[in-house]
């Protein structure tokens, strides 16, 4: 592979020639520290097929994941490529608890987007009956789960969150659905979203993780009997390191910091150490029941983190702490503003239904929980329940940052 991308992608000829490094230095995957790492914005400078390493005519199909900036991330699949991608899906949907002969409604956006048609080519080989609702159009979502009697669920957290509270407004029953598994991911979640969906909707919902550079979904997945214990990384395809994000030193399992991947068997969009900007931390677990290394769940992006008068938060801190206080739904959202030179959080949360959000004792509570946990005084605002938006199909955006930077 190596020697493919040396003689294929004129952007890592020149990294691999800049560093006075030949393919024939990488002889194992500790080598591959030699290299510097690929960011999201070598990608950019090569818009867009720039960094493909097979020529278009060996192309099957191309996604795109927009970013916050500028021009999306364009990436391209073979044949091959695409055999690999339902594999390592078809893998996550069993450690999620389907299995063949299940039905899958499949919520996830179809288009550029790689979750869609990602899950869809993954249920297919693993015989599973595809529903390709995709994202929004909750009402309809709610009919099909009803009478299509799927099994098995995938979509973002926070759009299995909206699922639940639309079932619960109208009076739907979840129990009496057929829905038993959730596949849960494309954004940050814990446990808090956990509790609360797998109540909601009566199903099992694990984490699944990925990023259209590497592949899309199915990059890993936690299995559904060992959940909160971290998700399977497919290494054998997806060579996971975890670096300092300062200093870009390799560190060792257990410790957090950026992950970073090089894909060991990808033709078309090969990367070499791509720096994912996720931060977690991985390790191998003992007690489980695979032998591939696990990632804990996501914490954040590094360029999500916030810097409050010199703390760092990310915003899944927050929802860690409403998972505690048990007048609270996880339906949140941080507003970041700027009062002169300080930068201000308020934390707006959902009560549940039944508590006044009025109640000064609960909001001191919470107050002191963030101060004690994340050592930050926050401004708490409780909301009646289903007063801020959540999901309408894809990933929700939990800060609004209105600091003019
Ligand atoms: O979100 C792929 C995907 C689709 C994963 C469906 C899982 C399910 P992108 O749009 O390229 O691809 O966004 C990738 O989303 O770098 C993370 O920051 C975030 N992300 C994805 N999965 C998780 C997760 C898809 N389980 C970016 N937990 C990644 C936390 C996640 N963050």
């Amino acid at each position: 592979m190596l020697h493919r991308i040396y003689n294929q992608v004129p952007f890592y000829k020149t990294i691999f020639d800049k560093n006075s490094i030949h393919p024939q230095d990488i002889k194992s995957v500790e080598d591959l520290s030699k290299l510097p790492f690929t960011k999201k914005s070598d990608l950019r400078d090569y818009y867009p097929f720039g960094m493909f390493a097979e020529p278009m005519n060996s192309i099957r199909r191309i996604h795109a994941s927009s970013g916050t900036t500028g021009k999306p991330t364009v990436v391209g699949y073979t044949k091959n490529d695409l055999d690999i991608f339902d594999e390592v899906v078809a893998r996550s949907l069993v450690c999620g608890g389907a299995k063949p002969g299940m039905k899958l409604h499949n919520a996830y956006g179809y288009g550029l987007f790689t979750g869609g048609l990602g899950m869809h080519g993954g249920a297919t080989k693993l015989g599973m009956a595809v529903i390709p609702v995709s994202g929004g159009m909750t009402d309809r979502q709610l009919t099909i789960l009803q009478d299509f009697e799927p099994e098995v669920i995938c979509c973002t957290p926070s759009y299995a969150q909206t699922l639940a509270t639309e079932c619960k407004k109208r009076g739907i029953d979840t129990e009496a659905l057929n829905i038993k598994y959730a596949i849960l991911g494309a954004e940050p979640w814990t446990e808090a979203i956990r509790t609360q969906v797998e109540q909601g909707l009566h199903v099992t919902a694990t984490n699944i993780y990925g990023l259209s550079e590497i592949i899309g979904p199915g990059v890993s997945q936690e299995d559904f009997e060992e959940r909160g214990t971290g998700s399977y990384v497919w290494e054998d395809h997806f060579y996971p390191e975890i670096v300092d994000r300062d200093t870009g030193e390799v560190l060792p399992y257990g410790e957090e910091g950026v992950l970073v991947f090089t894909t060991l068997t990808k033709e078309a969009f090969p990367l070499l150490r791509y720096w994912t900007n996720d931060i977690c931390s991985i390790n191998y677990d003992k007690n489980a029941k695979r032998t591939h290394i696990k990632m804990s769940s996501i914490k954040g992006r590094a360029d999500d983190m916030l810097i409050i008068r010199g703390v760092n938060l990310f915003y899944t801190q927050v929802e860690e702490v409403i998972q505690e206080m048990d007048f609270l739904v996880p339906n949140y959202q941080l507003v970041v503003s700027r009062v002169g030179t300080m930068d201000k959080v308020k934390v707006r949360v959902e009560v549940k239904s039944g508590v006044d959000p009025l109640n000064e004792d609960f909001k001191n509570q919470l107050l002191s929980k963030i101060k004690n946990t994340i050592g930050l005084s926050m401004e708490i605002q409780l909301e009646a329940p289903e007063s801020i938006p959540g999901s309408e199909g894809g990933k929700l955006k939990r800060v609004i940052d209105q600091r003019v930077l």
